[in-house]
Parts: C-alpha cells; sequence; structure tokens
C-alpha cells in the first residue's frame, strides 16, 4: 500500500508539472487497501481485470512497476507499447489480465474468462474491478445472471467509493438498496467489507477466492472506500462542490495505510520507522523510473498499426 501511494503521489506531481503524461490517470489515492487485500489473496494463474481505475490492482497484482510508468509516458517500452495509457494496462505473467476504459466491459470479459478455467477444469478464478457507478451498466445485471446460472468461478470487487465521477450514489440508487442487494437478488453470494481495512479485506477475499476455486460459484465483495483526488486528473477537488471537505477530511482520517500502521503496531513497535524507510526506498525507485521512462524512445510510426485489426486486403 506504501509503494502504491508513494508511486502515485509522484505520477501526479509529474503530470501536473510536466505535460508529458498525456494519457488521462484515474488515481487510487486512498483506496489502495482494496487493491492489495484482494490482489494478495490469488495466484499468478488467477486473472484479474480493472476498468479505468487500474494503476493500484496493476501493480497489487505484482505488475511491472517499470512498464506501467514507461506507458504512462507513452514509450515502446510500456506494458501495452506505449498505445494504451493508463487504462489499458497488461501484466499476464503476473496474472494482470488488462484494464479497460468502457464502464463494465471487463466484467463481462471476467466472467468468461473464469467460465473458461471451469470448462477446462482448472482450479483458477477471475477477478473483476469496478466501480459503483459500473453496477449501474446494463452488462453488470447481465454478468451475475449468467454467471450465477453456470456456478462460473468469478469474483466480482466492487469498490464503492460513493460516486460514479461527479455524482453521488444516493442520487442514482432508490433508497435502502445496496449493490450487495442488487448481487443476492441475482442469486450470487455477496458480502459488504470495509475496504479500507486491508486485513478485514484480505480475509475475506482469501475465503471468498478459495469458495469460488471450490467450485462454489460466483461472489460479489462490495469493499466501502473512498477517492482522495479528483475523479481524473492528479489534482483535489474541494472546491467543486460536489461533495464537501468535511466529508473528505473524514474519509482522510480513516487512510487505510494508517489504519493498517495502527492495528501492527502492538506486534510491530517499529512499524512507523519502518514505513517512513519504505516511503524513502519507494521514493527513489519511482524518481528513478521516471528518470529512464521519460529517456526512452516512443513507438516508431512504421509500427503504429502493429497489434490493431485489420480486414485482409483482397
Ligand atoms: C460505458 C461508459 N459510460 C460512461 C463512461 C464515462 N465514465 C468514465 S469513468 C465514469 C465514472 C465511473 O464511476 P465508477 O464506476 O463508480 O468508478 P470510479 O471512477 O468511482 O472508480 C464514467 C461515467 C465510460 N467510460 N464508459
Amino acid at each position: 500500500m506504501v509503494r502504491i501511494r508513494v508511486v502515485e503521489e509522484r505520477l501526479a506531481d509529474h503530470y501536473r508539472d510536466e505535460q508529458e503524461i498525456r494519457t488521462p490517470v484515474h488515481f487510487s489515492i486512498g483506496q489502495e487497501a482494496t487493491a492489495v487485500g484482494v490482489c494478495t489473496a490469488t495466484t499468478p494463474r488467477d486473472w484479474v481485470y480493472t476498468s479505468h481505475r487500474s494503476h493500484a490492482p496493476y501493480l497489487a497484482k505484482g505488475g511491472d512497476l517499470r512498464a506501467l510508468v514507461a506507458e504512462l509516458y507513452g514509450r515502446q517500452e510500456g506494458c501495452a507499447h506505449g498505445r494504451g495509457g493508463s487504462m489499458h494496462l497488461i501484466d499476464q505473467q503476473a496474472g494482470f489480465a488488462g484494464s479497460a476504459a468502457i464502464l463494465g466491459e471487463m466484467i463481462s470479459v471476467a466472467v468468461g474468462t473464469a467460465w473458461e478455467f471451469a470448462r477446462r477444469g482448472e482450479a483458477r478464478v477471475a477477478l473483476t474491478y469496478f466501480g459503483d457507478g459500473a453496477t449501474e451498466e446494463g452488462v453488470f445485471a447481465e454478468s451475475l445472471n449468467f454467471a450465477a446460472v453456470h456456478r462460473v468461478p468469478v469474483v466480482f470487487v466492487c469498490e464503492n467509493n460513493l460516486y460514479s465521477n461527479c455524482s453521488p450514489l444516493a442520487a442514482r440508487q432508490p433508497a435502502g438498496t445496496t449493490i450487495r442487494g442488487r448481487a443476492e437478488a441475482a442469486g450470487v453470494r455477496a458480502e459488504q467489507v470495509d475496504g479500507n481495512d486491508v486485513f478485514a479485506v484480505h480475509e475475506a477475499a482469501l475465503r471468498v477466492v478459495r469458495q469460488a476455486r471450490e467450485g462454489r460459484g460466483p461472489v460479489l465483495l462490495e469493499l466501502a472506500t473512498y477517492r482522495w483526488r479528483e475523479h481524473v486528473g492528479p489534482g483535489w477537488d474541494h472546491a467543486y462542490g460536489y461533495r464537501s471537505r468535511e466529508e473528505i477530511d473524514r474519509w482522510m482520517a480513516r487512510c487505510p495505510i494508517l489504519r493498517a500502521t495502527e492495528l501492527l503496531r502492538e506486534e510491530e513497535p517499529h512499524i512507523d520507522a519502518a514505513v517512513a524507510e519504505w516511503r524513502k526506498g519507494f521514493e527513489e525507485e519511482i524518481r528513478e523510473l521516471v528518470a529512464e521512462a521519460r529517456n526512452l524512445p516512443f513507438p516508431s510510426v512504421d509500427g503504429l498499426l502493429d497489434g490493431a485489426y485489420l480486414p485482409t486486403a483482397r
């Protein structure tokens, strides 16, 4: 979580100061526990998909940071060869199967992947991260239904950060309803977990990944969390007026890193010094990788259509 925080904070600074990262960026600052708690409950043979808010799960799953930084700078050595940007990350070796910006798209892709794992008799699980906003896409309902009927080994990971861009969940859904409730209505088991408590998230994820692997069908985790920065971009959005300063302060006081540190302090009396030391190491790591990425070559114009689907010329 500390590594993800440092990496994203520094990338936000570079994004703002240099105007060299030309891809839209959706940071997970404040949401690190959902990425780490779930991804550490998987093996590299389990595949994780995400939507646009992708850096944190990519790194938590073991994705290569060097290739992420190069991708953000649009370089050929990026994980999508500089063609995808922040919202199209991939590291198949780590089991990070891909991210895509169309809301809900990767929910159905994960269901298809998990279904194929099961059809081949492989004890593997597919997981798909999405926000509360994506649950309002029709594909969410269709995917729940298909996964329930076919007992697909998929874990739906909803990062409920209360907003879809600037639109609050309370203005979009009837009072008294929950995302968990909608999953259960479709016949999918579901749990609501404090998404800023990395230990609670991890415990739940270990349990549901095991159940899916054992053939007990799909599960949805609804993780309550909060995005600190603006929806897209490096800045803060206190002045935008769609959420109150008090609400932001309240959630920042529930910082997942601070909470984990507090929970560990008794067992690990030197935890604060360790976090400070890790921070220093990660600051160094990201400084070096950014300096390196800025000097890497861009993709060549000749290879612009490599990897693109083109109908064969007749
Ligand atoms: C099908 C589709 N509709 C609209 C958008 C534009 N859009 C991008 S992100 C976003 C809000 C997403 O909110 P949520 O799913 O809660 O995820 P969060 O950004 O909070 O992590 C919207 C509406 C899109 N990318 N795809």
